[in-house]
């Protein structure tokens, strides 16, 4: 039988966001980073490691093995550390994911600071998502959490609230890649805002996520509280959130400042619609050798079709 071998890399695996600095201002970046401090004792202020208790929940688990905890901790776009993949897992130590509050706002009749502590006595339940990076990549992951329905009707969001609006903590102190002398380093304006729709934030499959793999979340995959939208691309799935509000607007995204023309408002999982500079109908998973196909919403056409009912996703990438 004559095997075929893939080339290892395609151009379309290198073509990452990180094109859009220009030479200069990248190497000064990535200059700048290299010379920080890498993980000193993990005695931080981090819970990051510790056992997190959970149910897994069978009805969100898909059957695809794991990606080793290895590799979802090492192979990481977390740009407020650094452009490179291993960037977050060398700096992730600089983030102090305690004491931490999110503040829960806009649009609703109880606004409200949830302390973390409060945030960890939600019913956490474990469920099985693959998570497809915009890249064409992907990985699986045991995430730890519940869903955002549940947080958001504690503060009940009035007759207005359209949108709901994640942000990203800003502190170059934690977050070396947001020092002004790398002002726009990875060409994201900080803090990293995401948004969603308040009927897709509702659906049952939107998590807010504190950890993985049975621990608390590392700092690297987004400490101490990030949200996973497994139907959507990776990016919409902010990390180390410090608040969360609910608007009449569709929120403005970080990536959507950035590159409009590369990255929508909804960014769904879409093999049918390519990236500006590549395809979207295959991606690698992380572990694997050949490319699978990628299907529409990332599997969850099903469960997620009809929030999209009548719209064009083409033009609504
Ligand atoms: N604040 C913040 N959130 C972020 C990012 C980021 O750069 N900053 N990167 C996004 C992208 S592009 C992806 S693919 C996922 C990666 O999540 P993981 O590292 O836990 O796999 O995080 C998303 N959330
Ligand atoms: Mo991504």
């Amino acid at each position: 039988m004559l095997i075929k071998r893939a080339p290892r890399f395609k151009a379309s695996e290198i073509t990452d966001h990180r094109l859009y600095l220009n030479r200069r201002e990248f190497m000064l970046g990535a200059a700048a980073l290299a010379l920080l401090p890498t993980a000193t004792q993990a005695a931080q202020a981090s819970a990051a490691g510790q056992p997190l208790a959970a149910k897994r929940n069978p009805d969100y688990v898909i059957g695809d093995k794991p990606t080793d905890f290895k590799s979802a901790t090492t192979y990481n776009n977390f740009y407020e550390f650094g452009t490179d993949k291993e960037d977050p897992a060398r700096l992730g130590h600089m983030l102090k994911p305690r004491p931490w509050t999110v503040q829960v706002d806009g649009l609703v009749h109880k606004p409200k600071r949830f302390d973390i502590e409060e945030i960890l006595r939600f019913p956490l339940e474990e469920r099985v998502y693959s998570l497809r990076c915009v890249e064409a990549w992907s990985m699986v992951i045991p995430w730890i959490g519940f869903p955002l329905s549940a947080l958001l009707k504690q503060v009940e969001p009035t007759g207005k609230a359209r949108y709901v609006e994640f942000t990203t903590l800003k502190d170059p102190e934690q977050f070396p890649a947001q020092k002004p002398s790398l002002a726009a380093f990875g060409g994201v304006e900080w803090p990293y805002v995401e948004g969603l729709r308040l009927d897709e934030a509702m659906h049952p499959l939107a998590l807010v996520t504190v950890g993985m793999y049975g621990q608390v979340l590392p700092n690297q995959n987004g400490a101490p509280i990030r949200i996973v939208v497994p139907w959507k691309y990776g990016f919409k799935s902010a990390k180390s959130l410090v608040r969360i509000r609910l608007t009449e607007e569709q929120p403005k995204t970080a990536w959507e400042k950035s590159a409009p023309q590369e990255y929508g408002f909804y960014s769904n999982v879409n093999p049918a619609v390519d990236h500006p500079r590549w395809s979207q109908a295959t991606e690698r998973r992380i572990g694997e050798f050949m490319r699978r196909k990628t299907p529409m919403f990332n599997g969850y056409a099903e469960q997620v079709g009809s929030l999209y009912a009548g719209m064009d996703l083409k033009k609504n990438y």
